[in-house]
């Protein structure tokens, strides 16, 4: 870690869809705040979600996080990955049922393409749960790296289709 290095804002997803997704999101919210040089900023609404991807499983619980750091994306991979561990995350089949799922969406206005990260996801541009809670914390002008485009836009081109905001 770079004490000296400004830190960078970044947004995470987070997705359960076994055992008790909500209590296993609220869980994972309260061990990303001790991660030792992260900052919590916000936590968005929880969402019900149909599952993309195979459908013979159960509906996901999503979320979004804000979050500044002096953690590299990497390091914050790390961190995130051993949480998903200790929430007792196994990974089997691609797109699979889980107990814990970290995904790093944003990581300033960085864009990171290696082995192990891809920055801004993959997938985000094209999935109402993580679109919707990312805009419930974030600014609507926000830019999307890479795709040249603001948060708000994608939104909008992106039905809210089988996303239901859970009440708290
Ligand atoms: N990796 C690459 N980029 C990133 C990043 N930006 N953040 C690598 C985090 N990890 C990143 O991930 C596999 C590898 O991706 C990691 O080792 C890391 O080096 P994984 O979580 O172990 O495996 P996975 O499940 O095959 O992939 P991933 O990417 O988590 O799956 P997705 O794309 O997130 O899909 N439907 C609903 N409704 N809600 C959901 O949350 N989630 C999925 C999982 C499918 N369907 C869903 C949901
Ligand atoms: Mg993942």
């Amino acid at each position: 870690m770079n004490m000296d290095s400004v830190a960078v804002e970044v947004y995470l997803g987070l997705g359960s869809n076994l055992g008790n997704p909500i209590a296993n999101l609220k869980s994972a919210c309260t061990a990303i705040s001790q991660i030792d040089g992260v900052q919590l900023l916000a936590l968005s609404p929880f969402y019900s979600s149909k599952p993309v991807g195979p459908q013979d499983q159960p509906d996901y619980v999503n979320a979004a996080i804000r979050l500044s750091t002096h953690l590299s994306a990497q390091q914050l991979l790390e961190q995130l990955q051993a949480i998903e561990n200790q929430h007792g995350r196994i990974r089997t089949v691609r797109w699979g049922a889980r107990t814990l799922d970290l995904d790093i969406l944003l990581y300033g206005d960085s864009q990171v393409h290696d082995s192990q990260l891809t920055i801004p996801h993959i997938e985000m541009s094209k999935r109402s749960f993580v679109l919707y809670p990312l805009a419930d914390i974030a600014p609507a002008g926000l830019m999307i790296p890479g795709l040249g485009t603001t948060l708000a836009a994608l939104v909008a081109a992106c039905p809210a289709e089988g996303l239901e905001k859970i009440p708290l």
